[in-house]
């Protein structure tokens, strides 16, 4: 793939920015390392106190960009270089609904799950002009504690139908299907989520049922490419955790990882809410020396998280004392909320997008 190239109006741009973050000014200064781990320092003009703007941007903060015709995009024109640097927040043309694009709709299926012992749902996103003609990479998305397969598909404010669509819409990315399981793999159908150690057991039994029965059923039910160069994985706080605890069983896999504010419990600890006895020891929190790791490994979290607080960072340290490569960053301002959602999502793309083109 050659370098994306997006057409955006500065004008249009600023007035999103505007109505999105009010008068905020960021200034984003990423450093990859040499050992793929990257440094992001901001700066930010929060003077104007529209910092719990950003923060709780889930209701306000897209709406404002509409649907931009593409004249409107196309009015005056700044290009979008296509690099390998974190940028903390998803840039509005990749969040804005355009009035050309076809995003397709989230549809809902089933299938039976041998680990489960029940048939299980999950929700998927097909690219508009889906064919059998072709095969497409797949991203498995993975909700937070107390979800279920609508909790990702279903909210409009994580921006992940626009992110895609839009990144494809750019050439910068190939069109890609998105399917949102329902993490909670319980073998008793009477079991419910709850908050503590016990009722984790069914998210941390997930592996097992997305390994050994939902891959392959989405393999064999869709048109997908297959293998970790085409398989994804990405999830938000549970789904974080789960999602460093898969890529670390399975790294042969998963070859583009995002863990977004991932939820304490990866290893043992007591945070305010609960003891953890963790899913691996210290020791442990790395790619095995004679596995493949990861093209794309991200960790990243909100800076002002007010529910997993500095366990996300704790994951970067402990991966980077072990020497295992990933990236990972902080983002400004956001809290446990759609705007670490979005900045991961578009982020995890971007590298998708930047490490295929080599
Ligand atoms: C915990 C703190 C946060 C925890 C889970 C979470 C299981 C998850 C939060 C979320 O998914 O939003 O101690 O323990």
């Amino acid at each position: 793939m050659k370098k994306g190239k997006v057409i955006v109006s500065m004008a249009l741009m600023a007035s999103m920015m505007l109505s999105a973050c009010g008068t905020k000014n960021l200034e984003v200064e990423g450093m990859v390392t040499e050992d793929m781990s990257v440094e992001v320092t901001a700066t930010e003009d929060v003077s104007t106190g529209d910092k719990d703007m950003f923060a709780s941007g889930i209701a306000t903060e897209d709406n404002s960009a509409g649907a931009a015709s593409t004249a409107e995009i196309k009015e005056e024109t700044e290009e979008f270089v296509l690099n390998n640097e974190i940028e903390e927040r998803c840039p509005v043309t990749f969040t804005a609904t355009r009035g050309d694009v076809n995003y397709g709709e989230f549809i809902h299926g089933t299938y039976f799950s041998e680990t489960c012992g029940m048939e299980r749902g999950y929700t998927i996103l097909l690219p508009a002009d889906y064919s059998t003609d072709k095969k497409y990479p797949v991203l498995y998305l993975l909700h937070g504690i107390f979800g279920d397969e609508y909790s990702m598909s279903g909210d409009d404010n994580n921006k992940i139908k626009e992110i895609v669509g839009n990144m494809v819409a750019d050439g910068l990315i190939e069109e890609t299907i998105v399917v949102c399981p329902n993490m909670y793999a319980a073998t008793d159908p009477s079991q419910k989520p709850g908050f503590d150690a016990e009722a984790c057991i069914p998210y941390d039994n997930f592996i097992n049922d997305l390994v050994n029965d939902l891959m392959p059923y989405i393999e064999g039910e869709y048109s997908v490419l297959t293998g970790r160069e085409n398989t994804y994985l990405a999830g938000f706080s549970m789904g974080g955790r789960e999602t460093i605890y898969i890529t670390l069983q399975r790294p042969e896999l998963f070859g583009y990882v995002c863990a977004i504010s991932a939820a304490p419990g990866v290893v043992p600890t007591k945070d305010k809410f609960m003891s953890h006895p963790g899913q691996i020891e210290e020791s442990e929190m790395k790619i095995a020396a004679d596995a493949v790791a990861p093209n794309v490994f991200i960790i990243c979290c909100g800076s002002r998280d007010s529910v997993v607080g500095t366990y996300p960072k704790s994951y970067h340290e402990l991966l980077t004392a072990n020497g295992t490569d990933h990236i990972w960053y902080e983002i400004t301002g956001a809290d446990h909320d759609n705007n670490a959602i979005k900045s991961g999502l578009y982020n995890l793309f971007k590298q998708i997008a930047y490490d295929k083109q080599k």
